[in-house]
C-alpha cells in the first residue's frame, strides 16, 4: 500500500508513534510519505519506501496567524496526486484530521482530473481529546473531523471511552494500543556496560523520560526520588526537555541531590539510556497510554507510574510495575523501595515486564491490526 502519514514531528508520543509506525510498514513492504512541517525526529535512518514531504507556510506579513492546515492540507493531495497514495493517516485530530478531511474533498471533487476518494484515518493519541480538544475553540471542528474520518483508533480503551463520553462521537473507534519494537527496545549486554556512566555499582538507577509538560508532573518525580535517595545509593537519569524542566532542576538544587540527577535533556536513541535503568518513574497526571512506561517494560525497566488513563491497561500493579493515585509520591517511593531492596522481586518484576510488552504490545503484534484496519478501507473503496 501507499501510505501517506501526518503527525506531530517534534518531541512527543504521538509523532513518536506515527513514526515507528511508518518505519515498521516500510518494512512489511508499504511506500511511506511523511507530510509534515519537518522532519519526524525519530526518523533518523534513510530508507528505500521512506519519504518525506515538507509542508512550506508561507510568512506573509497580512498573516498574523499563518493558515498551516491549508498549507497542509493542499501538501496532503499533492503528494497524494503525485504519489497515487492509497490513503492518509493522520496522528493527532488537531488540526491535522481536519486537514486531512480537506484533501479528501479537493480530491474528490477535482474538476481538473479525474475524481478520486482518498480515505483518511485518525488516530487519537489523548491530549487531542482531553485537553486541547474540550476548549470550545476547537470542539466542534475536531468532532467534526473525527466523525468525517473514514476510520477512526485510539490508543486505549481509556482514550477510546472519554472520547464517546466527552466529543459524543458515534462513529465506531477501533482500539489499537501503541506498540514497541522488542528487537530495538531490549537490554544487551552492551548496553548494560553503559550504565558505570550514571551510576556506581553498588547504586540503584531510577529514570524518568517525558517531554516536561504540566501533565508529566515532573516536581513529582523529584519528590520521589527524595524519598528514595535517603534510604538507598542511588542516581536518576532524566530523560527529555519541556516547560518543566527548570522547575525540576531548581527543585533538585534546594533539595541538595542536583548532583545525583542526570538531566541528560532530549535523547535520540532513548532506548539506550532505558537499558541501564532499574526503575521508570512516571507520575503523570494523565496519561492515555504511557509509551514511555512500554518502552521502558521492553528494557525490563519496573514503571512505577499513576493509576490514571490507560496506563492500567498497560501496567499490572504489584506484577510487572506498580500503580499509585496521581500525587501520591509517599506511596510512588514506598514501592520503589520496596522493588529496589530486594534482588529477587526486581529481578522477577523485570522478567514480567518484558514479557508484558512482548506478548501483548510488540510491533509484530500491533502492526498487522493497522494493516487490516487499511485493507478494509480500501476493499470498501473499490
Ligand atoms: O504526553 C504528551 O504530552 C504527548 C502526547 C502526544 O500526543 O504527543 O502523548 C500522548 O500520546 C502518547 C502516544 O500515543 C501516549 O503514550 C501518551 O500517554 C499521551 N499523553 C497524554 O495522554 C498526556
Amino acid at each position: 500500500m501507499r501510505i501517506g502519514i501526518t503527525c506531530y514531528p517534534t518531541y512527543g508520543g504521538s509523532g513518536v508513534v506515527a513514526t515507528e509506525l511508518g518505519i515498521e510498514l516500510a518494512n512489511c513492504g508499504h511506500d511511506i510519505h511523511f507530510i509534515s512541517y519537518s522532519q519526524p525526529i525519530r526518523l533518523t535512518e534513510p530508507h528505500p519506501r521512506i519519504h518525506f514531504h515538507e509542508v512550506e507556510v508561507s510568512q506573509y506579513p497580512l498573516f498574523e496567524y499563518p493558515p498551516y492546515d491549508l498549507a497542509l492540507a493542499t501538501r496532503m493531495a499533492e503528494v497524494a496526486e503525485l504519489y497515487d497514495l492509497d490513503l492518509l493517516h493522520v496522528h493527532y485530530a488537531i488540526p491535522h484530521s481536519v486537514s486531512a478531511m480537506l484533501a479528501r474533498q479537493m480530491l474528490c471533487h477535482d474538476h481538473v482530473r479525474k475524481p478520486r476518494h482518498l480515505p483518511y484515518v485518525t488516530t487519537l493519541h489523548g491530549t487531542d481529546i482531553t485537553l486541547v480538544g474540550l476548549d470550545r475553540s476547537y470542539l466542534p471542528i475536531t468532532r467534526f473531523s473525527i466523525e468525517q474520518s473514514d476510520a477512526v483508533t485510539s490508543i486505549s480503551n481509556d482514550l477510546k471511552n472519554s472520547t464517546i463520553e466527552k466529543f459524543s462521537i458515534t462513529k465506531p473507534i477501533h482500539v489499537i494500543h501503541n506498540f514497541v519494537n522488542c528487537d530495538l527496545y531490549r537490554r544487551t549486554e552492551q548496553s548494560i556496560s553503559g550504565r558505570i556512566e550514571f551510576a556506581k555499582p553498588d547504586e540503584r538507577l531510577l529514570v524518568h523520560l517525558s517531554n516536561f509538560r504540566p501533565v508529566k508532573r515532573v516536581t513529582d518525580v523529584i519528590e520521589i526520588f527524595d524519598l528514595v535517595q535517603k534510604k538507598i545509593p542511588a542516581r536518576l537519569m532524566m530523560i527529555g526537555d519541556g516547560p518543566d524542566r527548570r522547575a525540576a532542576e531548581r527543585l533538585a538544587c534546594e533539595k541538595g541531590i542536583h548532583d545525583r540527577i542526570h538531566f541528560l535533556g532530549k535523547q535520540d536513541r532513548v532506548q539506550e539510556k532505558l537499558a541501564v535503568a532499574d526503575v521508570m518513574l512516571l507520575p503523570s497526571e494523565m496519561e492515555s497510554f504511557g509509551l514511555a512506561a512500554l518502552e521502558a517494560m521492553a528494557c525490563e525497566v519496573v514503571p512505577i507510574a499513576s493509576r490514571v488513563g490507560g496506563l492500567p491497561e498497560v501496567i499490572e500493579d504489584r506484577v510487572d510495575g506498580f500503580l499509585a493515585s496521581a500525587g501520591d509520591t509517599e506511596t510512588m517511593a514506598a514501592r520503589a523501595l520496596e522493588v529496589l531492596g530486594d534482588d529477587g522481586l526486581l529481578s522477577r518484576m523485570r522478567r514480567r515486564a518484558r514479557a508484558t510488552a512482548q506478548t501483548r504490545f510488540c510491533s509484530t503484534k500491533i502492526i498487522p491490526q493497522y494493516e487490516n484496519l487499511y485493507r478494509g478501507l480500501l476493499e470498501r473503496k473499490s
